[in-house]
């Protein structure tokens, strides 16, 4: 009798310790799970982005590692649309807290919000030259959109495409030589490349699809860009003359935009759809090793990276 006791109680310590075993186990894949969402990458330099989390766009900066973000804009109506000046000082972006679409600029961390443009017109889009002299933009002030530059204190603007389609989505090539930008002047919306002054405009895609967002790699080698040429929005790189498109993201079941180059060329952060919403993704500018940078509900778009 007594042994039988004895095994019985050996029998419940292990069943006490084998419970106890068990649910250390369940708790620890329950942390994992939620810590999945959190698991940081180092990112070299700093990423500006939009969120929307009430109803305006708001600018955000994320630096070091995707747990520090802190809000650059608070204002009513939307702040969207930011871009780098070269040395990382500044950002351009576009807002319509006076009403209108009107170019600003920043410091990087928000302070001195200066409005560059003053029309009735929607002035948008900005993109900093390399030297950090003017700033591209899209603005349709003589009745449809056109691409312009200014001096980056707002003075002196040229108006450098002029045609009645929509000239859209201007950005500056690092050497600084060349503006690629979008437009539907041949039915629908192209891939573009011009000289600074507005000369030398060549088409370099043609699909019947949409082909958006281009920007040039640092190296000058590539052009990113959009396009839903497959039925769905995916990033294709090809190089400046148009050749050797290639779809990098090639997943059907996201919506995958705003490409922009990291400072050394070796990575792309873009804004993916997933579910219901979009977030902050980098990837190696083949396609190869997405990581998600932004868990938020909320729309995260325009990521833009500097050094
Ligand atoms: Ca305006
Ligand atoms: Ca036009
Ligand atoms: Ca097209
Ligand atoms: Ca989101």
């Amino acid at each position: 009798m007594y042994e039988r006791i004895r095994t019985m109680s050996i029998i419940r310590k292990w069943e006490i310790v084998l419970t106890i075993l068990l649910i250390a186990i369940i708790i620890a894949f329950i942390f994992i799970a939620l810590n999945k969402q959190n698991t940081f990458r180092t990112i070299n330099g700093k990423i500006v982005f939009v969120s929307s989390p009430v109803i305006d766009q708001e600018i955000y900066l994320m630096t070091v590692n995707n747990s520090n973000i802190i809000y650059l804009t608070n204002t009513s109506g939307s702040n969207t649309e930011p871009a780098w000046s070269p040395d990382g000082q500044k950002i351009a972006f576009a807002s319509d807290r006076d009403q209108n679409w009107e170019i600003y600029t920043m410091n990087a961390d928000g302070t001195e919000q200066n409005r560059l443009t003053n029309n009735t017109s929607d002035d948008s889009d900005p993109w900093w030259s390399p030297d950090g002299s003017r700033i591209v933009f899209c603005s349709n002030r003589d009745g449809n959109y056109e691409i312009y530059t200014m001096y980056s204190n707002g003075s002196n603007i040229m108006r450098l495409t002029n045609n009645s389609a929509m000239d859209v989505i201007p950005h500056w090539s690092p050497d600084g030589s060349k503006i690629t930008f979008s437009s539907n002047r041949d039915g629908n919306s192209e891939i573009y490349i011009m000289d600074i002054n507005g000369s030398n405009q060549v088409r370099l895609t043609n699909s019947p699809s949409e082909e958006i967002d281009a920007s040039i790699s640092p190296d000058g080698s590539k052009i990113a860009f959009t396009s839903d040429r497959t039925g769905d929005y995916d990033i294709y790189t090809m190089n400046l003359d148009g050749s050797d498109v290639t779809n990098i993201t090639n997943s059907p079941s996201s919506w995958d935009d705003y490409p922009c180059w990291s400072p050394d060329g070796t990575e792309i952060v873009f804004s993916s759809y997933h579910g219901d919403n979009f977030d902050i993704y980098t990837m190696n500018s083949d396609g190869k090793a997405v990581t998600r940078l932004t868990y938020e509900y909320y729309q995260e778009i325009f990521p833009r990276w500097s050094k």
